[in-house]
């Protein structure tokens, strides 16, 4: 290893990097290394390597110390990681910006360039997987031993393209070009049976592919500590047969192969066909099974023979229900491959698991179909009717009442099926979990109440709440240079990048008109960038002058980006009827809204049309002018929001009060000084009480209210302006009236003509209080000195939301896993 040492220089400096650059591009891309100035991919692809290589070192010394002190590990289960991109997270990390931007410079590039080549590691939806990922940062930062693990998807979170208004879906090739951040590792591998019979505890499968395990490293800010987010992909056990390929039978031949790859293939295949729901199942117990096998040896190779041991050694963190079979696989594990009996292994497998909740949407807690689940995983089937059988006992002898013991037990009728049986995998989690969190506080507390309610009132020890946060590393300070910049200089250090309560110290200049003005500079330069996107992305020119007001998130009728364009709509009206002396004193705003629909979420897609159909209308309207630009950000993701958050003035966090668990935009726009217009929901709550409810914009029935109003939804009558919008989708104004039918049924049409209650989600009620919000939030946009002032307060009062506090408190209160520093 010395020589080794001497052979590479892994030092930070230009000169070094350069080289380790220079022979990557010759070696590892296999490239001339005369062409390195007109090849920016093949650039990327070597500086990723020069990089890569040093992150690779601080991760084999992390591991090498994490063996050495076999202290107890944390492993985050989760079927998404929303990554983005790795590159100047790792530059950032390794403290190794000016070198790369020398070297880049000396072969014609900037960092930013090298940044575009990149494609985003998008192996999530939306809040739940970009969560996880901002965990991973903070569990690096802590020092924490802990190790992620998910799926490698070949294909991750579509690509969303808009034509004529319409969202349209591409698949997201990203592992096309190759991923020159991971670190396969063929010979680390396990064998995950699928199908066939179990008979009295003795499971002949039908089919088997091998695991195999992909590293990315994640580097810890401020720490060598790097750590990894395993991922694993999946390959045949036998390669190809040959007897078939030999008879000219190629499809055949290759079928295993085929059948092995499709289990990885893509994020979230569409569950609406019994095939796409065992595909789904197969992909989850995929992922749970090798990280568990995986955990198994870790604890065999340090040497351990005690098996009570394990929960000393494990903590496990199950990210939502999908990889709550992993109750019955450790018992599985434990019971069929390593010979403990029932008892012991159960109690050590309540000791090893806990289980967060991320919604409350009913229908996002899974169930598979018994059938489905005893065809697939016939052996796990087995353990889950004993484990509910077991349950129903405690129950009974608990005098539980019977129904609802019936709707608890883990398997159960499905209620919205025909009779037919379910595996409710919550169930399956509570039963098996010590621990149960929400991600908010506010959410924490409705789960007791609803989803989780009868589990409430026998198990209350089990429940806490984490609230959430994100990592203020990606999404200030290395988004946000500017911003992070001037922060450090009036801190008098960058301590707060790892220490956000720190950023209090900035309240007591939120009124110092110097850094107000310097405030404002930054803010606008990150806005003229914002309006540089657009004008890509959309070909719409907007004024960087304006109030930028930003919607980014998944598309969905509870977070109500129809609200939003609803007053957009509304906001027309008022404007067009304006007098010449009114519209002087009109508040420029450029709306922008973004996000994905569900390719299956007919509704969500249709909002989309009708945001896109109100942007052509308003911004073609040469009397609007500056006033108001409505624009539909296509294809958000990661890297857009690394741009979108910095440039925005003010977030719509405008949920149905009960129904955003947490919400992280609202803490990523915050922290960059957006002020919040929003409802009593979610993390929305907290960030208030964090930075004061008067720097906010705060509308709308509260939680306690909703029910009575959802109930009340027959008498109620919406506002004028409020059915004046909706006559206005009836009258065509915005296409085809057919099209727009279900929005105005679900908004106004009678009970039944929609899948949910009439106006379930109140719009028709928080309206009014809305669009007042929205005047106040023109009231105080002209006053710059108020603005500027609420807007420092909001990054100052920030500290809280950092998922370094969210990480340490589950670290401390859920997994009692300690830091070890490498
Ligand atoms: O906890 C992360 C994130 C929350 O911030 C959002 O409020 C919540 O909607 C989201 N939940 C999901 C649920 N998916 N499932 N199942 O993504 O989690």
């Amino acid at each position: 290893p010395d020589s080794m040492k001497d052979a590479v220089s892994l030092d930070n400096d230009a000169e070094a990097l350069t080289k380790s650059m220079l022979l990557h591009y010759q070696y590892s891309v296999g490239m001339d290394p005369t062409t390195i100035s007109s090849n920016k991919r093949a650039a990327y692809e070597a500086l990723a390597c020069a990089v890569g290589e040093r992150l690779a070192a601080k991760f084999n010394k992390t591991q090498d110390h994490f063996k050495k002190v076999d202290q107890k590990y944390g492993y985050y289960l989760s079927a998404e990681f929303l990554q983005g991109r790795a590159l100047l997270n790792a530059v950032e990390n390794l403290e190794l910006e000016s070198s790369v931007k020398e070297s880049l410079a000396k072969v014609g590039y900037t960092l930013e360039d090298m940044a575009e080549q990149e494609l985003d590691m998008a192996l999530g939806n939306g809040g739940l997987g970009r969560l996880a990922a901002c965990f991973l940062d903070s569990m690096a930062t802590l020092d924490l031993p802990m190790f992620g693990y998910g799926i490698r998807y070949s294909y991750g979170m579509f690509k969303q393209l808009i034509d004529d208004g319409f969202q349209k879906e591409e698949p997201d090739y990203w592992l096309g070009t190759g991923n020159p951040w991971e670190i396969e590792r063929p010979s680390t591998k396990y064998p995950i049976s699928f199908g066939g019979k179990s008979v009295k505890g003795v499971w002949t499968p039908a089919d088997q592919v091998y695991a195999v395990a992909h590293d990315n490293p994640i580097p810890g800010w401020n720490t060598d500590n790097t750590i990894s987010l395993r991922l694993w992909g999946a390959r045949p056990v036998e390669e190809f047969d040959l007897s078939s390929l030999n008879s000219g039978k190629y499809q055949e031949a290759f079928e295993k192969r085929m059948e092995a790859e499709t289990i990885c293939a893509v994020l979230y295949p569409d569950d609406s066909t019994t095939e796409g729901k065992i595909l789904r199942l197969k992909q989850q117990y995929f992922f749970t099974s090798a990280s568990l096998q995986d955990i198994i040896a870790r604890f065999l190779e340090a040497g351990h023979t005690d098996w009570d041991t394990l929960p000393d050694h494990a903590a496990v963190q199950l990210n939502d229900t999908h990889p709550t079979i992993g109750v019955a696989e450790l018992m599985r594990l434990l019971m069929d491959d390593h010979g403990l009996e029932w008892d012991q292994a159960w109690a050590i497998t309540g000791k090893v698991f806990a289980y967060t909740n991320h919604t409350v949407l009913p229908e996002a807690l899974e169930k598979w179909g018994s059938d489905i689940m005893e065809d697939l995983l016939p052996r796990n089937f087995e353990i889950i009717e004993k484990i509910d059988k077991q349950f129903v006992k405690e129950m009974t002898a608990l005098k539980v009442d019977k129904k609802v013991i019936a709707r608890m037990k883990p398997i159960g009728e499905d209620e919205w099926g025909k009779g037919k049986d379910v595996v409710r995998m919550a169930s399956l989690a509570m039963c098996g979990a010590h621990t149960v969190n929400g991600v908010a506080a506010v959410h924490s507390e409705i789960i007791k109440d609803t989803v989780l309610k009868d589990f409430y009132a026998i198990w209350p020890e089990k429940f806490q709440n984490k609230t959430n946060g994100v990592t203020q590393r990606r999404w200030l300070a290395f988004c946000n240079p500017e911003l992070r910049d001037l922060i450090t200089s009036k801190l008098g250090s960058d301590e707060w990048i790892g220490d956000l309560d720190k950023l209090t110290g900035l309240r007591e200049f939120a009124e110092d008109p110097e850094f107000q003005a310097k405030w404002r500079e930054a803010k606008l330069v990150k806005k003229q960038a914002l309006a540089e996107y657009v004008k890509e992305t959309t070909g719409y020119t907007v004024n960087p002058e304006a109030l930028f007001d930003v919607q980014v998130k998944r598309i969905h009728e509870y977070k109500r980006q129809l609200l939003n364009v609803m007053r957009c709509i509304h906001q027309y009206s008022v404007l067009k009827k304006m007098t010449p002396e009114e519209k002087e004193d009109v508040v420029p705003r450029v709306v922008m809204i973004g996000g994905k629909a569900a390719p299956g979420y007919a509704m969500a897609k249709k909002i989309i049309k009708l945001i896109n159909a109100t942007g052509k209308l308003v911004n073609n309207d040469p009397e609007i002018g500056d006033m108001l630009k409505v624009i539909f950000l296509p294809n958000y993701n990661v890297s857009a929001a690394e741009i979108i958050i910095p440039g925005t003035e003010l977030s719509e966090q405008i949920s149905t009060a009960g129904t955003e668990a947490s919400g992280t935009s609202n803490m990523k726009f915050a922290m960059n000084g957006a002020l919040l217009v929003g409802t009593m929901d979610g993390a929305n709550i907290e960030i208030w009480e964090e930075i004061g409810k008067e720097n906010g914009f705060i509308f709308g029935a509260e939680v306690e209210e909703v029910d009575a109003l959802i109930e009340a939804r027959n008498e109620f009558e919406p506002c004028e302006e409020f059915q004046a919008v909706l006559d206005q989708i009836e009258a065509g104004d915005f296409g085809d009236v057919e099209f727009y039918q279900q929005i105005l049924d679900a908004l106004s049409g009678e009970d039944g003509a929609h899948y949910l209650p009439k106006d379930f989600y109140l719009l028709g009620y928080d309206f009014p209080s809305y669009c007042a919000a929205q005047d106040a939030v023109d009231a105080v946009y002209k006053d710059q000195v108020e603005w500027t002032k609420r807007s420092i307060l909001s990054t100052a009062g920030m500290g809280k939301f950092s998922t370094d506090r969210t990480i340490a408190q589950y670290a401390e209160e859920i997994w009692n896993v300690k830091p070890t520093k490498c």
